[in-house]
């Protein structure tokens, strides 16, 4: 069993990982967060607040569009605005979403021939902020790289880098639910049934709006409260597998909320559909032996879209 040591207050923000990318010991503390939670809270992220203020009014102004306007721009497979269907498999949630490729100007041409030149999401904000959100995670990934003690460093951020990267960028808006208030049984409604990201890592930011939740390693849930400041990574399956099962993709959740709407922005990176999908041999250390079966991340991907939200989509690629 693997010993770590105590926690330090310093470090985590109400039970969760804190970690300031300015510090210089942060590469450490991420590697930390990874192993024991799959997910962190990062604050002197660089990430300009402009790019992120100027984002999130586009999306309110987007979102608050007659629904018969929003559906001009769906049905989501792949790419799109989604109404309560998740995914292709039958899975609901109180959320509305526009899921848009996360290479640049891709998807807002689209989006700005269905609306005309001067709606939502035709500016260059998504790509403003795409492109400064990708840098952080691959300051991270170069950080964890580093951590982990791999010569090189970006191991993990040239597959984000990479003009064919499979990323993604995902837009919620969790609207408040009323019926919610004052339910003196405790019942909660699911915004974003429970699920592990299927890419490399997650980046999320939301408005001060709570909702989001995280399993921790013994299965029970924790909140995490909101700060519009920073942003939440979550490490995805496809760095589980990178890992050898060292990092945990973590398990998180939304929950609506009764009185407030809540609005969040997630860049999933992820590799080229061609990239293999498999431990780091600088990771392996004497003897040890690869959890997984090789897969793609085109198969890896296939088969998650054939999965319901809250499947273990790992364990099909498990070795027994
Ligand atoms: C979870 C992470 C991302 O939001 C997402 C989701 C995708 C979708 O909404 O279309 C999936 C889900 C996510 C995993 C399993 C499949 C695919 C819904 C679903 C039931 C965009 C992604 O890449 O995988």
């Amino acid at each position: 069993m693997k010993q770590f040591s105590p926690i330090n207050p310093a470090t985590f923000s109400s039970g969760i990982p804190l970690i300031d990318l300015s510090k210089p010991d942060s590469k450490n503390l991420l590697v930390k967060a990874c192993e024991e939670f799959g997910f962190f809270k990062v604050i002197n992220h660089g990430v300009p607040t402009e790019f992120i203020s100027s984002l999130e009014s586009e999306a309110v102004k987007f979102f608050s569009m007659p629904l018969s306007e929003k559906e001009k721009a769906g049905p989501p497979e792949a790419f799109g605005y989604g109404n309560k269907c998740i995914g292709p498999n039958g899975d609901v949630g109180w959320v509305e979403y526009l899921l848009l490729r996360a290479n640049p100007g891709f998807d807002e041409q689209r989006l700005a021939s269905i609306f005309g030149r001067n709606t939502e999401f035709t500016s260059c904000a998504v790509d403003d902020y795409v492109s400064a959100v990708k840098r952080m995670a691959c300051e991270v990934l170069e950080l964890l790289a580093d951590g982990l003690k791999i010569q090189q460093r970006d191991v993990f951020s040239k597959l984000l880098m990479d003009e064919q990267s499979d990323s993604i960028f995902r837009v919620n808006h969790y609207p408040p639910c009323p019926e919610l208030q004052g339910d003196t049984n405790g019942r909660s409604l699911i915004g974003f049934g429970e699920h592990t990201d299927p890419q490399i890592i997650s980046v999320l930011r939301s408005n001060n709006t709570s909702g989001l939740q995280i399993s921790l390693r013994d299965g029970s849930w924790i909140s995490v409260p909101p700060d519009q400041n920073s942003f939440f990574v979550n490490v995805g399956d496809s760095l589980q597998v990178m890992t050898n099962g060292r990092f945990k993709s973590v398990r998180h959740r939304v929950v609506a909320n009764s009185s407030k709407s809540r609005v969040s922005m997630i860049y999933f990176g992820g590799p080229p559909l061609s990239e293999k999908i498999a431990p780091l041999a600088s990771l392996m250390e004497g003897e040890e032996d690869s959890l997984y079966k090789e897969f793609t991340w085109f198969e890896y991907k296939k088969s998650a879209y054939k999965s319901r939200l809250a499947d273990n989509r790992l364990g099909l690629f498990e070795k027994i």
